[in-house]
């Protein structure tokens, strides 16, 4: 087997990686590990900023999101058992973002590439990849049990935060740089309709919740928790009455319940893999980092890195250059860098650290007034939620 770019991962960098070279004429392979059921059917984001929603209505991907997602013009920041509205829209001059679950753009990207006959390999197993410092980057894997090799110009490692792909470049070839957060995040969705119309963010002296929403049927539901709990510990009696106490915000406003469908416990860390390529490899979205959820930041930068890439192979297939491949790490980790510290400064606003510091509670109290009373602050929260522009320098 052969092809130009050999893709491993089918989450969100390397379908839609798959589908913008497909757009410039350029063939790719996309080997994944999981069946497709799977990853259509895996729960994770939910907030799509407005770049990462231009470029899937640009692509032709935009016809189910537009007609299912909720465009939102703004979020809550809740503090002390009182809301206040952070208006994105008016903050930077109409932008908003899209709440359309990250499985939904997975079934949009698996169902455009399948069409427009796109080769995915489902259920892979022992994916390898070799001679990365070569022109001539091979993948082995197997496929029905039979082993079999896809040589390559090109490999992007799309594969995820537990992939092969980073662990396959010399460890003195990279630098890792890494935070890990003293508690988790429980994810719940619940069949109820919506409690509000906008995103909640809220700090309560028990910890942080995040309201979110799926459909006009299904809402998701964060809040924080100890990283060692687990499912077994949260009756949906318990969640409810924490969801409930943590989100209080006087007698107009209640939560509103139903059937709890799924729970899990999500862990928080901030990660970030310097250079993002070795030779032919080039690392893209969680492969290369994770951010912690609280920015809804991790969809989106997969989004930025495959625009990158995809831009860089093209102009190679086109013209020969290879600059802005060699360039795209340094292009990538400039944004990357700014989604960690935004969602290192949204964690650490938003949540209770153990230990009950009550100075640094303070601060965050008086962040929050900040953020929620002056423009300026407001300005900068907002424009980075929205999503900072991806520079395509040289391009
Ligand atoms: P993915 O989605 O993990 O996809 C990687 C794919 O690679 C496959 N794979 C392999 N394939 C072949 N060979 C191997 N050896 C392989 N090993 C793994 C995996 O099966 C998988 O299909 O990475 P990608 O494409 O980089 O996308 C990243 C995003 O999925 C992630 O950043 C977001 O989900 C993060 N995130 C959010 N991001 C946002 O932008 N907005 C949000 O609102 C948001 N909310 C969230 C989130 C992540 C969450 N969790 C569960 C961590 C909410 C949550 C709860
Ligand atoms: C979600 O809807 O899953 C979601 C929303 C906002 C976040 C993270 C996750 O910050």
């Amino acid at each position: 087997m052969r092809t130009r770019v050999g893709i491993v991962g089918a989450g969100p960098a390397g379908l839609l990686l798959s589908h913008l070279l497909h757009l410039h004429g350029i063939d790719s392979v996309v080997l994944e590990v999981r069946s497709r059921e799977a990853i259509e059917a895996t729960i994770r984001a939910g907030v799509l900023e407005q770049g990462t929603v231009d470029l899937l209505s640009e692509t032709g991907l935009g016809e189910r999101m537009r007609r299912e997602g909720f465009r939102h013009h703004g979020i809550e920041l809740r503090f002390a058992g009182r809301g206040h509205r952070i208006d994105l829209a008016a903050l930077t001059g109409g932008k908003a973002i899209t709440v359309y679950a990250q499985h939904e753009v997975i079934k949009d990207l698996v169902k455009a590439r399948l069409d427009a006959g796109g080769e995915i390999h489902f259920s892979v197993e022992d994916v390898n990849v070799l001679d990365l410092k070569s022109t001539a980057p091979t993948i082995r894997f197997r496929k029905d049990g039979a082993l079999t090799e896809l040589a390559c110009d090109f490999i992007a490692g799309c594969d995820g935060s537990q992939g092969v792909c980073r662990p396959s470049v010399p460890p003195r070839a990279l630098t890792h740089y890494e935070r890990v957060y003293p508690f988790a995040w429980f994810g719940i969705l619940a069949q109820a309709p919506p409690s509000a119309e906008e995103l909640i963010y809220n700090l309560h002296d028990r910890g942080f919740a995040l309201v979110s929403t799926r459909t006009r049927e299904i809402q998701r539901l964060y809040f924080q928790c100890d990283p060692k709990e687990t499912v077994a510990d949260w009756s949906d009696d318990r969640i409810w009455a924490e969801l409930q106490t943590r989100l209080a915000a006087g007698p107009g406003w209640k939560l509103i319940e139903g059937p709890i469908l799924q729970k899990g416990v999500i862990g928080m860390r901030s990660f970030v893999v310097e250079p993002m390529q070795y030779g032919r490899l080039f690392l893209a979205g969680d492969s290369a980092h994770i951010v912690p959820p609280t920015g809804a930041k991790g969809l989106n930068l997969a989004v930025a890195d495959v625009r990158v890439l995809a831009a860089a192979l093209v102009a190679f297939y086109r013209t020969g250059r290879s600059d802005l491949l060699e360039r795209y790490s340094e292009s990538c980790l400039r944004r990357v860098w700014k989604a960690q510290r935004f969602s290192w400064w949204m964690t650490s606003m938003l949540h209770r650290f153990p230990g009950g510091d009550p100075f640094r509670h303070r601060l965050q109290i008086a962040e929050l007034d900040y953020v929620t009373s002056s423009a300026a602050a407001a300005t900068a929260l907002a424009e980075n939620y929205v999503g900072l522009p991806i520079e395509l320098t040289g391009a």
